[in-house]
Parts: structure tokens; C-alpha cells; sequence
């Protein structure tokens, strides 16, 4: 399975570019200083597990648990790997021209009914748990299913390679503006998917 070049991305858009929706200084701060420290910390701790970037695919993330290191290690490894994946992906589920194209409208109203209906249930995902979490949308078998995972877990630990949507569902990526209104934030932040790229996800486009 393709390598993932071990980098942080760069940010494909301004820091303000998805007002009024997600501000300047939440992208600035997330960015840099979280998604700065999950990078720097998993490149850390595969320095110290001797583990070779080179040997960092998709199914890296599904091996953690089997890799002959201490369990201290596999947490780093999720939390920081997990934390730096989701947020290379997550700047580019955003963008400021978000529109949903007729065939995949389609495919969405194929699969659960309607836009509504999907956005209803991915929004379920989003808002279920307790703690901080992701919710995604991920390809599996021809299926198209919705669910979330705890902390900086994804779907490529639980054996599901094609993720096609993913929202950051702490405190961090929305607490400065929105404060305790979670679900504005999340409805707000269906305004700035890039659909474009869930779309060519969907068609097995493979980045990061
Ligand atoms: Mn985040």
C-alpha cells in the first residue's frame, strides 16, 4: 500500500479562509500547535521504536497493536499518528468553495435515502459520544457507513482503508468560537466540505 510521505502539509487555503465559519485564530492554533505536536511527537517516537518512515503506509496505523514495543509506545503511536493523519486529511475535507456535485448527491441519496437524511445521521455520529472524538464516513465493501472513534483513533486502525470524510470533533477546533454550542459548529462546518475530494476518495484517490 502507498507510503505516506512523513510531513506536515501544507495548508492549501488562508488562515481565514473559512470565515465566517471556522475563525482565523482556531485554524492558526490548530494547526500549528496541535497538529505541530502530533507531528513532532510521532516522528519522536518512531525515532525511538527505530521504526523507518519509509515503513509508514496505511496499514501501518492497522499494525500498531501487533508491533513488538510497549504499550506506552502503541498509545503514542495511535494518539500522535492518528492525531497527525485525521488533521492532514481534515484541511483538506475543508475549503471555502464547497459544493456537492449531482453524482455524488446521487450516491449520497442512493446509499441513505437523501442529503438530509445522510447529513442527520452523520451529525448523530458527531455528537455521540462522550470525550473528544472524530466522526467519519468511510468506503467499505462497496458501502458507504458512518461511525466514530475515541481520542485521535481512525478508521485505518479498525481495517478500513478508505476513509472519505472525517470531522474533528474537540474541544480545540471550535471551542474559541462556538464555546459550548458544539452543534452550530458542526452544522456550520457542513458548509466548508470539499466534496471534491470526497468524491475522488470515494473513486480511490489516495492521499496522505
Ligand atoms: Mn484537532
Amino acid at each position: 500500500m502507498n507510503t505516506l510521505p512523513l510531513k506536515m502539509i501544507d495548508m492549501p487555503y488562508d488562515w481565514d479562509a473559512l470565515e465566517p465559519y471556522i475563525d482565523r485564530a482556531t485554524m492558526c492554533y490548530h494547526y500549528k500547535n496541535h497538529y505541530g505536536g502530533y507531528y513532532s511527537k510521532f516522528v519522536n517516537a518512531l525515532k525511538e521504536i527505530e521504526v523507518n518512515s519509509s515503513e509508514i503506509d496505511l496499514e501501518f496505523f492497522y499494525r500498531i497493536d501487533d508491533l513488538d514495543v510497549k504499550d506506552s509506545y502503541k498509545s503514542l503511536l495511535k494518539n500522535n499518528g492518528g492525531g497527525r493523519w485525521n488533521h492532514s486529511m481534515f484541511w483538506l475535507w475543508m475549503s471555502p468553495s464547497s459544493k456537492l456535485s449531482g453524482a455524488f448527491k446521487k450516491v449520497l441519496e442512493s446509499e441513505f435515502w437523501s442529503e438530509e437524511s445522510f447529513k442527520d445521521k452523520f451529525l448523530s455520529a458527531a455528537v455521540g459520544r462522550f470525550g473528544s472524538w472524530w466522526a467519519w464516513l468511510v468506503k467499505r465493501e462497496d458501502k458507504l457507513v458512518i461511525y466514530s472513534t475515541p481520542n485521535q483513533d481512525n478508521p485505518l486502525m479498525k481495517g478500513d482503508f478508505q476513509v472519505l470524510l472525517g470531522v474533528d470533533v474537540w474541544e480545540h477546533a471550535y471551542y474559541l468560537k462556538y464555546q459550548y454550542r458544539r452543534d452550530e459548529y458542526l452544522r456550520n462546518w457542513w458548509n466548508i466540505i470539499n466534496w471534491e475530494r470526497v468524491e475522488q476518495l470515494r473513486n480511490g484517490a489516495i492521499w496522505f
